[in-house]
């Protein structure tokens, strides 16, 4: 999908936008500059996590939200990737920005070197800027993401030769996730459950990600997210005695698919013992969906496969994010760094007997977001239940940078909200997801209820 098909409607203001020169977002003379560390998860429910109540101790995520703040209503503008992404770095819902589809090539464009985003502002005024991890917004010449390391390029070439042992030894056992051949050890009780299926999912593309589910035998080392990881702390490590002040994002692939989870995070939860969502309220029209049909097809015992990896994987990331954290603490302070920690979606997790968010719902699962902001200096430890969605975080950054919000932008800082200058009844009472291929929906979501509607938005 051409970008400029959406982005005609918005011409003349974006015109007005392209006028200002670099120096209209310059940093004010004097004005503290903050450090960013933005860290974002693929398809992380908030209700997995202990501080916000859920089944998996997570202590360096709950450490963020013990000394920053929690969000406890914050939305995805649409229960999938690269929409939400560029919404997150834009301040722009779908319908405006034009990214409304996953990106691939030939089917939709991303990100563009002159698109307006937060780290694009940060790059033009000075700040050193790095993205590690997912992306999914194409754009591979942006000058401000100089050294990035996508799942599909840099992580592949890298693991090469890994790789090419995996499809040579385990030539029929291995999962085969995009560019990725994955050995995978596999439950003998889920093996009889996937036998069971006969030959109902052959030749169907999603199939091998789910019939693959199991114990990754990867060293963690190996491990993509493991690597982002490494790579976020080595950054902060070079950049300890730099003048100028960074913006990094670790941005990591799980608890995405591969649904796959190496040692010692795969042993960490038994299936048997865990606790099953108690909402098995199912909808006629989202039964052939493929979260729906996981289940469906490979039952309570695909269920519990599917939530012990899952949880495993959001102890893993946990872990990393402990690593990181302690890396910016021996680097460049904590307190002088805004730590964000953030989804750019949910998972259903069982919700509805459905898993992952490839459905067509807007439900809750998917929609809601894990959203922490620790930054000390500004915000004291607290709980809010402001209505924020993704396009809120760009104009937040800018604004505790001391950079100009471009108009374009439809978000609302949080910034007043949080230091008391504003009362949250001053804020928008609703926030929106969207979904903009097939029939257009845009479902409006207030903290305290829930209300859909259709429109066309072409
Ligand atoms: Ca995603």
């Amino acid at each position: 999908m051409k970008r400029r098909e959406f982005i005609t409607a918005s011409a003349a203001v974006a015109v007005g936008l392209s006028m200002l020169s670099n120096e209209s977002f310059a940093k004010p003379a004097g004005r503290q500059q903050p450090n960013i560390l933005f860290i974002i998860c693929d398809q992380l429910a908030a209700h997995a996590l202990s501080c916000y109540g859920g089944p998996v101790r997570t202590p360096n995520i709950d450490r963020l939200a013990d000394e920053g703040v929690r969000f406890t209503q914050a939305t995805c503008v649409t229960p999938f990737c690269s929409p939400t992404r560029a919404s997150i770095i834009t301040g722009r819902y779908p319908h405006a920005h034009g990214i409304v589809l996953n990106c691939a090539p030939k089917r939709q464009e991303g990100i563009h070197p002159h698109d307006i985003t937060t780290e694009k502002i940060l790059s033009d005024a000075g700040y050193i800027t790095h993205h590690y991890g997912k992306w999914h917004l194409q754009g591979d010449k942006l000058p401000y993401y100089p050294d990035m390391f996508r799942p599909g390029f840099e992580y592949v070439q890298k693991m090469q030769p890994v790789f090419n042992k995996v499809r040579k030894r385990d030539s029929s056992t291995y999962m085969n996730w995009y560019k990725w051949p994955l050995p995978v050890e596999i439950e003998p009780r889920f093996q009889k459950a996937v036998d069971a299926l006969g030959d109902r999912w052959k030749g169907r593309s999603l199939a091998e990600f789910i019939t693959k589910m199991g114990k990754l035998k990867l060293p963690l080392s190996q491990c993509y997210d493991v690597q982002i990881a490494d790579l976020t702390c080595k950054k902060l490590n070079a950049l300890r005695f730099g003048s100028k002040p960074f913006m990094i994002t670790c941005s990591f692939n799980w608890p995405h698919d591969p649904n796959v989870v190496p040692s010692p995070y795969y042993e960490m939860f038994d299936p048997d013992e865990i606790e099953l969502p108690a909402n098995h309220a199912r909808e006629e029209r989202f039964e052939k969906d493929w979260s729906r049909e996981i289940i469906r097809s490979l039952g309570e015992r695909g269920m519990r496969e599917f939530l012990r990896i899952y949880y495993g994987m959001v102890k893993l990331i946990d872990d990393q994010v402990g690593r990181v954290l302690s890396a910016l603490e021996k680097t460049a302070g904590m307190d002088d760094t805004v730590v964000v920690f953030t989804a750019d979606h949910g998972d259903m997790m069982g919700g509805h007997d459905m898993v992952w968010k490839s459905n067509h719902s807007f439900y809750e699962e998917v929609v809601r977001v894990p959203l922490i902001i620790r930054y000390p200096k500004k915000f004291k430890p607290q709980v809010s239940g402001i209505a924020t969605d993704s396009t809120d975080l760009m104009p937040t950054l800018l604004e505790l940078t001391g950079k100009s919000i471009p108009p374009v932008v439809q978000g609302q800082s949080l910034v007043p909200f949080l230091t008391g200058q504003k009362d949250n009844s001053q804020a928008r009472q609703f926030t929106f997801s969207e979904r903009l291929r097939g029939q257009s929906e845009r479902p409006a979501r207030s903290p305290a209820g829930y209300e859909r509607f259709v429109y066309d938005s072409r």
